[in-house]
């Protein structure tokens, strides 16, 4: 995201910006769906030392060590120039002041959460479809359109090239932008896309999952079965790309992402003194406890918010912090995580997830 889908979300539809992590997926993992968060604003702005027609010039001759025609390349970069208003976004200076339960409130408005419940009755057979095929919860991949599209509404207006060019020109973070340049060319050249028609938000992410292009290649499914992948219009393709992202990641087929508990600060202090974090992964990662068995966490004095104990279940979970709330979080919320590496948004997707009904009822 964000660049990437929370940011992207955001943009598209007023919602509150959260600025997300670098994300740095667990190594078994997928690459992310979303790209990582840009870094802080420098007083010092690197910037290119080339004029961007030296840079075209020098990135044709590579593109064609990767199999892209000049034909397609041409086609690609006609009339392409770098583009201000992306690196305007990019350099905006990212809200930093916003809680995890202020960023879950915003993201879980009224509005948004009806959208879902409609969205889930318009595409109930295809859920129920992707959902068999892929394991993934309905409810979860309602949530998660929701959050990057507006559950199909708002995919983005910016020529995906001219935003990864603009971006992997400036020299911020040329060459994670490259490399997905050279996935959209790909993309290109194997004709799943036209130039005209390949657009999406401002850091090149595409389509209703807001997929980098790498992403795409990797993850994107034909599921209504036209011989074509369209994950711009196709909710079938739509809906089982997203699941099929999830999959990848290790999403294990009816368990929960976690739920909210009730942790007293005498109890929070004590989880504070004997369970250690986590170490690795991108920030949000880190930001999470080591998992620890249900029983260890009932022992520890974590409740549920009404107060009752703990389910008694074989399941190991990970402590995921607000400012009042707080979420323990099973395995699959780290495939969450590996679609876009911020609690924020994987807090919010599970809950959004937990406020629509699923044709298959999940357990723990
Ligand atoms: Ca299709």
């Amino acid at each position: 995201m964000r660049i990437g889908c929370l940011v992207v979300a955001a943009l598209l539809t007023g919602a509150p910006l959260q600025t997300p992590p670098v994300q740095t997926p667990p190594a078994q993992n997928p690459p992310p769906a979303v790209p990582p968060a840009p870094a802080p604003p420098s007083p010092l702005q690197p910037q290119p030392a080339v004029s961007f027609e030296d840079w075209l010039a020098a990135l044709k001759v590579e593109a064609r060590t990767k199999g892209i025609s000049d034909a397609t390349f041409d086609a690609a970069f006609a009339g392409v120039q770098p583009n201000p208003l992306v690196i305007s976004r990019d350099r905006a200076q990212p809200e930093l002041t916003r809680s995890l339960d202020e960023y879950v409130a915003g993201m879980m408005s009224a509005k948004r959460i009806a959208g879902g419940g409609e969205a889930a009755v318009r595409a109930k057979a295809t859920l129920a479809k992707v959902e068999d095929t892929y394991g993934v919860s309905a409810p979860m991949m309602v949530a998660i359109w929701g959050l990057e599209s507006n559950y199909g509404e708002l995919t983005g207006t910016y020529s995906t090239i001219a935003s990864l060019a603009t971006l992997a020109y400036d020299a911020r973070r040329p060459v994670l932008f490259r490399g997905e340049l050279f996935e959209a060319l790909r993309i290109l050249e194997k004709g799943l896309v036209t130039p005209d028609k390949f657009l999406g938000s401002w850091a090149g992410a595409i389509g209703q999952p807001q997929f980098m292009p790498s992403s795409f290649l990797k993850h994107a499914v034909d599921f209504d079965g036209d011989g074509k992948i369209d994950i711009w219009n196709s909710e079938a393709d739509v809906l089982a790309s997203m699941a099929q992202y999830l999959s990848a990641a290790g999403w294990v087929r009816g368990e929960r992402w976690g739920r909210e508990v009730r942790i007293t600060q005498t109890v929070m202090d004590a989880i504070d003194r004997q369970v250690p974090m986590r170490t690795s992964g991108c920030r949000s990662i880190r930001d999470m406890t080591k998992p620890q068995s249900l029983e260890r966490w009932r022992t520890l004095g974590v409740k549920l918010t009404d107060g009752s104990p703990l389910p008694v279940a074989d399941i190991n979970a990970s402590l995921v912090r607000g400012v009042k709330r707080h979420f323990l979080v099973y395995r699959n919320y780290e495939t969450l995580l590996a679609y876009n590496c911020s609690n924020a948004y994987a807090i919010a997707a599970g809950l959004m997830s937990d406020e629509f009904t699923s044709p298959k009822a999940t357990t723990r």
